[in-house]
């Protein structure tokens, strides 16, 4: 699926801002048929935005179950003869759409987009009603899992994963033309040779009449040119699959977002039928013993595990945040991050595109642990795999969040590496059989970029039985806090343990967490665990170790800022692993960080 966009031949309309707005406690908006006319007692939302903190009602902001939102919209009076599409870049976690009183889509899964094309059902210069029921709820069927529980107070939303539920519309709904016969996906590979850069490009095409049956409508043949960040042309083909060759090619690299332009063209004759433009960066990404090259050369990862996070909006894409983030991300000297844990609004991606940024690319599949919190999350009563519980057709959710990821993120130079679950249970043979054919799907999917997990504590070297199947090894570690707490020797001693033996499997090892609550403001002259020192001395200690040991290629610190997450004795106002604080204000760490990463720049 390509994202929308204004081309010669396209147009597309944001349809964010203000929409009609009601829960539904009773379940009874679907059998009532609440799309086919207003919203019963209906108050008002902004999209894109979580619902959870824009209201002041506890009831609502810890809500579970279906949420509508419905707006009118008038279809552009120039769009006739075209055809009109409704886009929808995330629903958190499921949703069905309808446009009238046809229902014209069902998706599920919280963060990839889904489209409908819904041509038939309007008329350009009209209005149409658009109605969406959003669904919050986990279940051992949905990834992110959950369960609902019966409590001495209600029923509850349970889930394991350690940031808040947030749910909503999070990204923006798009209406969009294009013509009848058009372009509808574009998969791009780059390769190096010397100082000659490939680019080797698969077009897909749909609709319009078809009568030599070639699928490319009547008569439309597929053009591309290739173009440098100057506009000047570099390359050009025709066919729907080809390699175009970039003589001194300017590579895309770490800290050097260059991008050329690919122009796909759809042609009937000498007329453009259809143009869609896809930045291409030129890199190449491998795998080699213990290391991690791109475009031949070893990579270190400086970064963070983030998260989609802010107040009032909580998991809404904002560009200011975007921009300020980014800017932060650069201040302190990081390279990299984690889309820890979902895929990230496709905004991000096309930032770290643009600023020579590298991703790794997660799944939304955190929580599949039972194992995990030992009171602290609480997993207890249920066995993580099993009939009753993450199961075959929990397997075939996480296969399609796999596949949709990677159709939607293919084309990303930024993306290195794809993360197909956080902190899964991995130790056990359930574990093992969940998850080999996992890793076929995203092979499949791409052979070209390396595939990974991320590993929990509970699950160490010799233990696991999945990281077998991964190209690189992430691991999560907290010696010096979850275990050795406040004992900063001890953790040292026992983390190079862990990770020399690691080291001997010969793959490359990324750190895809290390961390420490800190509370803000809070300081002790002799380093104590919350306090803005402790999480100093904590990074240093960790750091140590790192540079002890040749395999470890990546460090991502848990958290780049605070976030929200349940309510629990283990949290103060959510995470406090931040270095900076949730509104983005260095802790002390924040300054040692840079200082290791900038080396005083
Ligand atoms: C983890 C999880 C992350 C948590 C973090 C913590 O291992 O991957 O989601 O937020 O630990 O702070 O406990």
């Amino acid at each position: 699926m390509l994202r929308p966009q204004d081309t010669a031949t396209r147009e597309r309309k944001r349809l964010d801002g203000l929409w009609s707005f009601a829960l539904d406690p009773d379940g009874a908006g679907r059998g009532a048929r609440w799309h086919t006319g207003p919203l019963p007692s209906a108050s008002v939302m902004a999209v894109p935005a979580s619902f959870n903190d824009l209201v002041t009602d506890p009831a609502v902001r810890d809500y579970f179950g279906d949420i509508w939102y419905q707006r009118s919209v008038r279809v552009p009076r120039g769009w006739a003869d075209q055809r009109v599409v409704l886009n929808l870049e995330s629903a958190t976690h499921r949703a069905v759409v309808w446009v009238n009183d046809t229902q014209v889509a069902e998706h599920e899964g919280g963060y990839t987009p889904f489209e409908a094309d819904i041509s038939d059902l309007v008329t350009p210069g009209e209005e149409v009603r658009i109605t969406v029921v959003v669904n919050n709820t986990l279940s051992f069927q949905s990834i992110p899992p959950g369960a609902i529980e019966e409590t001495s107070s209600g029923r509850k939303q349970r889930y394991w994963h350690d940031f808040f539920n947030y749910a909503g519309l999070h990204r923006s709904v798009w209406l969009y033309s294009t013509p009848r016969s058009h372009v509808s996906d574009i998969t791009v590979v780059t390769g190096l040779d010397g100082t000659t850069g490939t680019v080797q490009y698969t077009v897909e095409t749909a609709g319009g009449a078809d009568p030599d049956g070639t699928g490319r409508g009547s008569g439309a043949e597929v053009a591309v040119v290739l173009r440098d960040a100057d506009g000047a042309e570099v390359a050009h083909g025709t066919g729907t699959t080809g390699t175009l060759t970039v003589p001194d090619v300017h590579r895309w690299a770490p800290g050097d977002g260059y991008l050329y332009d690919l122009e796909v063209r759809l042609l009937d004759g000498a007329a453009t039928v259809d143009s869609y433009h896809l930045k291409v960066g030129v890199r190449t990404v491998e795998v080699r013993g213990s290391e991690f090259l791109i475009n031949g050369e070893p990579f270190a990862f400086k970064g963070f595990g983030m998260h989609e996070d802010h107040a009032v909006i909580g998991k809404a894409h904002n560009d200011a945040h975007l921009v300020h983030d980014f800017e932060l991300l650069r201040w302190i000297g990081a390279n990299s991050f984690r889309t820890s844990h979902y895929p990230y609004s496709e905004d991000v991606l096309e930032h770290a595109d643009r600023l020579g940024v590298v991703v790794i690319d997660e799944t939304a599949a955190v929580g599949l642990n039972m194992g995990l919190g030992g009171g602290i999350f609480g997993g207890q009563g249920y066995t993580t795999f099993s009939p009753d519980t993450a199961n075959d057709a929990t397997r075939e959710v996480h296969a399609q969040a796999i596949r949709e990821l990677v159709a939607r993120d293919k084309n990303h130079p930024c993306v290195v590496l794809w993360s197909i679950a956080n902190e899964p249970e991995s130790e056990t043979e359930a574990a093992e059989e969940y998850f080999r054919p996992l890793f076929d799907v995203a092979r499949r999917a791409d052979p070209t970029r390396p595939v990974g997990f991320v590993n929990v504590m509970l699950a160490p070297h010799g233990t696991c039985r999945v990281s077998q199947f991964g190209d690189v090894l992430m691991l999560n570690r907290y010696y010096g806090w979850y275990v050795n707490t406040g004992d900063l020797a001890a953790a040292e001693h026992d983390f190079k343990a862990e990770l020399d033996a690691w080291a001997g499997d010969g793959k490359p090892i990324i750190i895809t967490e290390y961390g420490a609550d800190t509370y803000p403001g809070l300081h002790s002259l002799v380093p104590e665990p919350w306090s803005e020192e402790y999480q100093v001395a904590y990074l240093d200690m960790s750091h140590r170790v790192f540079d002890s040991v040749d395999a470890v290629v990546g460090e991502h610190v848990w958290n780049f800022a605070d976030f929200a997450t349940t309510s629990g004795i283990m949290r103060v106002g959510g995470n406090k692993k931040g270095v900076f604080t949730r509104d983005r204000q260095p802790k002390a760490a924040a300054h040692a960080l840079r200082r290791r990463w900038r080396g005083g720049r």
